[in-house]
């Protein structure tokens, strides 16, 4: 392990020393905080990312097995999907851009930008930080559709994007709109640290892991079974089972066996 101490003010990434032991979450704090000044992340995104991170720090920092299901289940019904979408806000464009653009081409879907705290200014900057790491597409600034049950801004949707979706991955979020998705029909899988929080207790395929961890294994995963048939695929889907998903976590999580 380096000696050198990691510098009182971290302006790049590369600063940090990778091998310090809380070195992902030093790399995901920097990425919150960077977002923020970028205009990307907002204020908010702040706390959201010190929940997660203690739910992080209690599941060992690391894809528990259960989680491992989940993100093979999740390729699956993507490659299954006839519209997916990846839904992006401030914190997932901050802390994966990359990443996102990675599972949106393994898997032939859409990425459209659904905010809570949405303004044009922070739309666009997501947008072009998106298309700065290779989206080709960026979805949701026309807006021109509305999940009815919503009273906020993450109501506003594109026609052609999430509303019409089949398949809508819903990454680190609260949950009145992952319930107000599931009762328009669509399938979701939804990424989020927390097993107790509404978004995932919704979703027919809750991941229970950092979000930075989770992308990347489901690209794996659906490379991988990308040449299997709709029945292997299928069959994949079938074996998951939520409930058991979510109650494994929480159990990691209470027992303290990091
Ligand atoms: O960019 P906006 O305007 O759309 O706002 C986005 C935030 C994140 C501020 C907004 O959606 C929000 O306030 O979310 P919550 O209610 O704090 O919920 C965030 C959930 O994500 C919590 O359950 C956290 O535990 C979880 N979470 C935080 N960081 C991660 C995470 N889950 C997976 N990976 C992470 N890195």
């Amino acid at each position: 392990m380096s000696d050198e101490p990691i510098p009182a003010e971290v302006d790049s990434e590369e600063e940090i020393p990778e091998e310090h032991p809380r070195y992902q979450d030093l790399v995901t704090r920097h990425r919150i905080e960077a977002g923020v000044e970028k205009g990307i992340t907002h204020l908010q995104g702040m706390h959201a990312e010190g929940r997660g991170s203690a739910f992080d720090y209690l599941l060992g920092e690391r894809t528990i097995e259960s989680a491992r299901e989940a993100e093979r289940a999740a390729a699956a019904v993507l490659l299954l999907a006839e519209r997916p979408v990846i839904s992006v806000n401030g914190n997932v464009a901050a802390l994966a851009p990359r990443e996102t653009v990675e599972l949106a081409e393994a898997v032939g879907a859409a990425i459209e930008v659904n905010l809570f705290n949405r303004t044009p200014k922070r739309m666009n900057a997501i947008a072009d930080h998106l298309r700065a790491h290779g989206a080709r597409d960026v979805l949701g600034l026309s807006a021109d559709a509305r999940i009815p049950g919503l009273n906020h801004e993450r109501a506003k949707v594109d026609a052609e994007g999430i509303y019409a979706a089949d398949v809508v991955v819903v990454p680190l979020e609260d949950g009145d709109r992952a319930e107000a998705l599931s009762k328009l029909g669509k399938t979701e899988i939804v990424i989020d640290l927390n097993p107790l929080s509404r978004s995932p207790q919704a979703a027919e395929i809750p991941i229970v892991d950092n979000l930075i961890r989770a992308l990347p294994n489901v690209t794996d995963h659906a490379r991988e079974l990308r040449g299997s048939s709709e029945t292997e695929l299928q069959a994949i889907v079938d074996a998951f089972d939520a409930e058991a998903a979510l109650a494994d976590a929480e159990q990691v999580i209470r027992s303290g066996l990091r």
